[in-house]
């Protein structure tokens, strides 16, 4: 049985990846923060499920306690670490640039060093973002597009992505990038947009909410479905030789089409009146303001335009994703229903 170690085992990615290693007959192992109230319901079903009693195992940790990761490394002695810890919330990063360069770019060294210093055979994989690319010109970004980060965030993932480039390299480890788009799900934390209008759009179909109040309408993002993206991290994991791998849909759409999307799933269909931040989103049918514009939700700088081509992944991985948007926005729509029914 192979053993694996996921940071960030309590975010959307490593819930899923979880699931889908326990399946595949692994040993998990995942490193989860201290918090002061329980958060680990993305997990618990795992946790609880008697069939995964000797095989799935939590441990404490935070990526800026070296001496914890070098202590569970050297105990657990894994085939394979996932690194998806991270602060990952764009904005927030503006806020919090010091701690995030400390989790997202450090907490990845260090990880690194204690493979390169314990056991090189461990094979490692870094969450690297698409919002590395940032402002770019580029219509497809891919695995040789420029860099040109626009956040604390994207900063330190760029570190990340280049270090674990300069461990393989001069180490000879196995160490890969997953050079991820926006993948979104039911598990969605409840500040990323897609999750915040799902989430919203079903409460205003409710009469639960009056509006949703959200920031820069015309980014565009290539949106897709977290399960989807599971198998293309795993996949990167078991080739030859370790590589970095763009995933994506190909597809990009604009927030503003999702919230339209997400609306109309709802029998709402919505007008547009009004410019900058003083547009607003009418529901056709009743005339009632549903979405306004907040400019605290705005970033002091955007990434306009992602759109991802995956066509590495697909030849040497043989990944495609699986979802399209519509689908996507139906299954966490569904979700909301399934939350109220429980
Ligand atoms: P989430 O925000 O849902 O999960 C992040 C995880 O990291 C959580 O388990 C969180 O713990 C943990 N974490 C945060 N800070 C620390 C820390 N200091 N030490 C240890 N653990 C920490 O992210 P996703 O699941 O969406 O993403 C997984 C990874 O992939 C992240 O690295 C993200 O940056 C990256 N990524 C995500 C994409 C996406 O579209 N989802 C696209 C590209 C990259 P806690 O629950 O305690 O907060
Ligand atoms: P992103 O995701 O920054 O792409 O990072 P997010 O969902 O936060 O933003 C997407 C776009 O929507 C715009 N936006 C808003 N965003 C939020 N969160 N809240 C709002 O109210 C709002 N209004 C408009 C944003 O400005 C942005 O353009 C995600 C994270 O998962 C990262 O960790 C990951 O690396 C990238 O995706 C790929």
């Amino acid at each position: 049985m192979k053993k694996a170690i996921i940071t960030g085992i309590t975010g959307q990615d490593g819930s899923f990846l979880a699931e889908y290693l326990l399946k595949k007959k692994y040993i998990v192992h995942g490193f989860k923060r201290r918090t002061s109230i329980l958060h680990t319901s993305r997990i618990d079903h795992i946790y609880n499920d008697q069939k995964n009693k000797n095989r799935f195992f939590l441990h404490y940790n935070d990526l800026l306690d070296s001496l914890n990761l070098y202590n569970l490394i050297k105990k657990i002695n894994p085939d394979e670490i996932y690194n998806l810890a991270a602060q990952s919330h764009v904005a927030i990063s503006f806020e919090l640039p010091e701690y995030t360069a400390n989790v997202d770019a450090l907490g990845t060294l260090r990880i690194l060093e204690i493979i390169k210093n314990l056991n090189r055979k461990v094979k490692f994989y870094q969450a690297s973002s698409s919002e590395m690319f940032g402002s770019t010109k580029i219509k497809l970004q891919n695995e040789n597009t420029l860099l040109n980060p626009q956040s604390p965030y994207a900063c330190s993932k760029v570190f990340s992505y280049h270090i674990t480039k300069v461990y393989r390299e001069a180490f000879g480890l196995y160490a890969c990038n997953g050079i991820l788009f926006n993948h979104e799900s039911e598990r969605r934390g409840e500040t990323f947009i897609t999750k915040k209008i799902v989430s919203a759009a079903y409460k205003i179909s409710k009469g639960e909410k009056k509006f949703l109040e959200v920031g820069n309408l015309n980014s565009k993002r290539d949106w897709g479905y977290a399960p989807d993206y599971i198998e293309g991290i795993w996949k990167m994991m078991q080739q030859k030789n370790a590589d970095d791998y763009v995933l994506a849909t190909g597809k990009t759409y604009t927030v503003r089409d999702f919230i339209e999307r997400t609306f109309k799933q709802l029998n709402i269909n919505i007008k547009w009146i009004g410019i900058g931040i003083n547009e607003k989103g009418i529901n056709l049918k009743n005339k009632t303001v549903i979405i306004k514009i907040n400019k605290k939700y705005f970033r002091p700088l955007e990434v306009n335009y992602l759109r991802g081509d995956a066509k590495k992944a697909k030849k040497i991985l043989n990944w495609e994703p699986k979802t399209n948007l519509n689908k996507m926005i139906k299954i966490m729509l569904d979700y909301e229903k399934s939350k109220e029914i429980s």
